[in-house]
């Protein structure tokens, strides 16, 4: 395999420098493309509190797949046999759910870093740097309002939460040496017709106004927003356009889940939309089958649209690679490096376009050759390139990694 692979790499190579790239220098800019692994998606949203109940908040994971992690061992093991199949360094995302919290019932209004210590011992030692997220949903808490909602009692208990969130983050960002990311989301909305609109979101303004006024250096606050939940179909209180207002105002990163958007949207297309306004984007990529499905990502023309605009923007250090899928009904650790594979795949197809010269023809006004060359980029040899990337990070070439899924779960995840 290593021989063909290179000698398929030196024939892409020479035909990438025939439209003046140069793949070496991408491959470079690969090895600093940092995804941000998701831990949700080795335990269908679970986590390990003591007290959880099932998933609530207007997701869903469907299927029944054997072998979810059942607790902090096997959740490790399973990211680090994903992490072992996918090239490159990557961060951990992780959700306020999964800390370590000992068979102690923690609630969430209660969490501290001490319950996340041995995550970051966890990360320095495996090479993982942690990314965060504030978690709302199941809980008996959780209803259809957390921080819009008009019961004192219940809000507070949230912005308490979030509060304690962006500490623990910071405390790991300190850790860490390097920022901590904590994505906000929450699920609040109406099942029904509802009027009172205005006053959930001039209460979710006031929750994120009193939650970020603590200053914490050493993490950056995404929020992100969405067009509706399961169950909660007729109203959504941190739409799209709350948060972006409120990113662009209040200077936050604004998160973009490629599955938050009405069916023929294009996430795409928001981010030059918006980097005028933002400094950063958090993206959570995704894939929405008729709905919020979160399938696993794959090389679809969203995915690929959304890390072409990106490069083409120039914008690749303003951005974090988040992402966000979980389905339970086909093999966890199969799905973990499929998903990441596919959006690397996207990232590297965006680096490898000859986008000066197809810019040059559009600034010209040739428009055909504008045409020509994007197709003719659609079919030249990028996957010579990924393998080769694969096997210069010692990870398995293209289909081989199915093999080593299977002895895990043969070994590991089917005994569970
Ligand atoms: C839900 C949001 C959110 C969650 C995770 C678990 O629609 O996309 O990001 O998927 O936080
Ligand atoms: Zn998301």
């Amino acid at each position: 395999m290593t021989q063909i692979t290179s000698q398929a790499y030196q024939i892409a190579k020479a035909r990438y420098a025939e439209m003046g790239i140069d793949t070496e220098k991408v491959l470079e800019q690969m090895q600093n493309f940092h995804l941000s692994l998701h831990c949700w998606q080795a335990d269908d949203v679970h986590g390990f509190e003591v007290q959880a109940g099932a998933l609530s908040g207007g997701i869903q994971s469907t299927g029944n797949y054997p072998g979810a992690a059942r607790n902090i061992d096997e959740l490790r093991a399973d990211i680090l046999k994903a992490k072992s199949l996918i090239p490159g360094s990557h961060r951990l995302n992780l959700h306020e759910i999964y800390g370590d919290f000992k068979g102690k019932v923690v609630d969430r209004d209660e969490v501290t870093v001490e319950y996340f210590q041995s995550w970051i011992d966890w990360g320095r030692e495996h090479g993982m740097l942690l990314d965060f997220n504030s978690s709302s949903f199941s809980h008996p808490k959780s209803g259809s309002l957390t921080l819009a909602n008009p019961d004192p009692s219940i809000r507070n208990f949230w912005i308490e939460h979030t509060k304690r969130c962006r500490e623990i983050s910071n405390a790991i960002g300190q850790a860490q040496n390097d920022p901590c990311l904590m994505n906000l989301w929450i699920h609040d909305g109406c099942k029904d017709v509802s009027v009172n609109h205005a006053l959930y979101r001039n209460l979710l303004k006031d929750s994120l106004d009193r939650i970020f006024e603590d200053e914490q250096p050493m993490m950056k606050d995404a929020i992100e927003g969405k067009v509706f939940g399961i169950g909660l179909e007729s109203f959504t209180v941190g739409s799209h356009d709350f948060y972006t207002a409120y990113a662009a105002k209040y200077d936050k990163i604004l998160t973009i889940d490629t599955g938050h958007y009405h069916p023929t949207e294009s996430p795409a297309d928001k981010v030059s939309a918006v980097l005028p306004f933002l400094k950063e984007l958090m993206l959570h990529v995704s894939r929405p089958i008729r709905w919020d499905s979160d399938h696993v990502t794959i090389m679809d023309d969203q995915t690929q649209e959304l890390f072409s605009e990106i490069v083409r923007a120039d914008a690749l250090d303003r951005v974090h690679y988040g992402l966000d899928f979980f389905d339970g009904s086909i093999n966890r650790i199969g799905a973990y490096v499929i998903g990441s594979r596919s959006a690397q795949k996207c990232m590297l197809r965006a680096l490898l376009e000859p986008r000066e010269l197809i810019a040059g023809y559009e600034l010209a006004g040739e428009g055909y050759k504008v045409l020509a060359l994007m197709e003719e980029a659609k079919a030249m040899p990028w996957q010579a390139v990924y393998d080769e990337y694969c096997e210069r990070n010692g990870v398995p070439v293209g289909a081989s990694f199915i093999a080593a899924v299977e002895a895990y779960e043969k070994e590991v995840t089917s005994k569970r």
